[in-house]
């Protein structure tokens, strides 16, 4: 079972998208764990973003995260990162393949709506990150023997 943080960034927060990215991830099969609706700090954001610091856009990423309102979201699954990447689309939006979010919301690198955990090991770096362990929440759906295998 893998986890991810998922970001409704601001301009999906601002285009009314918390229900579509939501709708899309419920929809896949995946299990929400733990969501918060955040103004994301100075500090946060550039603890989260770390790993771009130096590159030409990194100024403008963190202005985009801190500009307004996040949905701040971990969930889990067999597979999850993958899914969850998959369902987000490529990080360009006209690179994202038909029916993801990113391509199909998004025309722009810089506002590309979401962001989802990259492997296994940050994903769980990223929801102790964003989140308390209290405010994670173990359960299981009556349903999950259907969607997962193990
Ligand atoms: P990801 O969100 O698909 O994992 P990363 O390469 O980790 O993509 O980049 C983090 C975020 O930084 C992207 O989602 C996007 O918002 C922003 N970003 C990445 N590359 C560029 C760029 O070339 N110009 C502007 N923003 C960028
Ligand atoms: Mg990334």
């Amino acid at each position: 079972m893998e986890r991810s943080l998922v970001l409704v960034k601001p301009d999906g927060v601002q285009r009314g998208l918390i229900g579509e990215v939501i709708s899309r991830l419920e929809r896949r099969g995946l299990r929400l764990v733990a969501a918060r609706f955040v103004q994301v700090s100075q500090e946060l954001a550039e603890t989260h973003y770390a790993i771009h610091k130096g590159k030409p856009f990194y100024d403008g990423l963190i202005k985009y995260i801190t500009s307004a309102p996040v949905m701040a979201m971990a969930w889990e699954g067999p597979n999850a990162i993958a899914a969850i990447r998959q369902t987000m689309g490529a990080t360009r939006p006209t690179e994202a393949a038909p029916g993801s979010i990113r391509h199909d919301y998004a025309l722009e690198v810089g506002r590309n709506l979401t962001h989802a955990s990259d492997s296994g090991e940050n994903g769980a770096k990223e929801v102790a990150l964003w989140f308390k362990a209290e405010e994670l929440v173990n359960w299981g759906r009556d349903v999950d023997r259907w969607i997962f295998e193990g």
